[in-house]
């Protein structure tokens, strides 16, 4: 599937429980939302492909992408789109075995050290950050700001996604930097109206 990383959705649990997981995601790819990411700490493997095959179903014909945060087998198992993991959820070369060529997968960067190690030709995209500090990840590394974020897109090979604390004011700043788009959770989920706080991300 085409890869349009201009405004990536990464869904949560509680920030997304306002109007529930399909609706709010519904209501985001109205507002325009180019990807979306089923992310769930907590939930089981089996409740987590279940919810997968809603969102699925959700977004059939709209040309989004379904990417499944962390876990290969839920994304095997489920027919998603693709996978992202993070520097310590496995191994690239693995992940890109079990997917398969045709699916996506990405990986989180948070320092040039890290992207130094990348094994990039199995990758799809980048994302990097945090830029700005946020309570909607716990355990984020040190905030890139976006001085930090224009280094690290212009030393890396691939197309980039931005995150963390990131806002529809944020836009120019972030494309002032190279990175290809903007992901977020809390900018889209919660809002009192996800579908138009989407939207003015495209101004
Ligand atoms: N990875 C780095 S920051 C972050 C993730 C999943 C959370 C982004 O959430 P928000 O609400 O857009 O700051
Ligand atoms: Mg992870």
């Amino acid at each position: 599937m085409r890869l349009d990383l201009s405004l990536y959705l990464v869904t949560d649990p509680d920030l997304c429980a306002k109007y529930g997981l399909v609706e709010t995601v519904v209501a985001a790819v109205r507002g325009g939302v180019t990807v979306v990411q089923l992310r769930d700490k907590h939930a089981s493997d089996g409740e987590m492909i279940d919810q997968a095959r809603r969102l699925k179903a959700t977004l059939a014909g709209s040309g989004v992408p379904l990417i499944i945060n962390d876990r290969l087998a839920v994304a095997v198992e489920s027919g998603a789109d693709g996978l992202h993991i993070g520097q310590d959820d496995g191994d690239v070369a693995a992940a890109r075995a079990a997917l398969g060529e045709g699916a996506l997968l990405g990986l989180s960067v948070q320092t040039p050290a890290q992207l130094a190690r990348v094994d990039l030709e199995r990758l799809d995209y980048l994302g990097l950050g945090p830029v700005f500090a946020t309570p909607s990840k716990h355990d984020h590394a040190e905030p890139l700001g976006f001085e930090g974020l224009a280094a690290l897109v212009a030393a890396s090979a691939s197309p980039t996604v931005a995150i963390g604390g990131l806002k529809a004011e944020h836009v120019a700043a972030v494309r002032e930097a190279g990175a290809g788009g903007l992901a977020v959770i809390s900018a889209i989920c919660g809002r009192p109206d996800p579908e138009a706080a989407a939207r003015i991300f495209f101004g």
